[in-house]
């Protein structure tokens, strides 16, 4: 049985977010009000295909993907730059690569207990979120 993300989910930490920003480029004016967001992932999983929608009072991000094929990603209203993405499975993790201007791009979800963690990264910068089921 693969792991399921399936549910509605709050943000309770957010390590280094400030520097995962800056790697992405994001002007001071949008990091100081990001950082003091509190965003809800809403995550439906149907077999291979994920939604994640993460939401908040400032921006929202919604990405549709079958696991184990490739998609073009705009990352629309983040940082707005085009990237190849692809997920895949490493045992019970659900791992993206970013591929685009920027090196090292991508980002790790998995479960711990009752929460969902996910790892942002981008250039030599790591972001680590933890959230709980809302
Ligand atoms: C941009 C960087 C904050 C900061 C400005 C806007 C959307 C895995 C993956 C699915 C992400 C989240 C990326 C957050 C990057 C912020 C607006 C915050 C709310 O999630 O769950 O897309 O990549």
């Amino acid at each position: 049985m693969p792991v399921d993300f399936s549910g509605t989910w709050n943000l309770v930490s957010n390590d280094n977010f400030e520097g995962y920003m800056v790697a992405l480029g994001i002007d001071f004016a949008t990091r100081k009000i990001a950082k003091m967001l509190k965003p809800q992932k809403v995550i439906k999983q149907d077999g291979d295909m994920l939604s994640i929608h993460t939401t908040s009072t400032f921006r929202d991000y919604m990405l549709q993907f079958k696991i184990g094929e490739e998609f073009e990603e705009d990352n629309k209203g983040l940082d707005n730059r085009k990237c190849k993405s692809l997920v895949t499975w490493d045992n019970d993790k659900l791992v993206c690569v970013q591929i685009g201007e920027k090196k090292n791009r991508g980002w790790t979800h998995w479960l711990e207990g009752d929460d969902l963690h996910l790892e942002l990264r981008c250039e030599n910068q790591v972001c680590r979120q933890v959230f709980k089921r809302a």
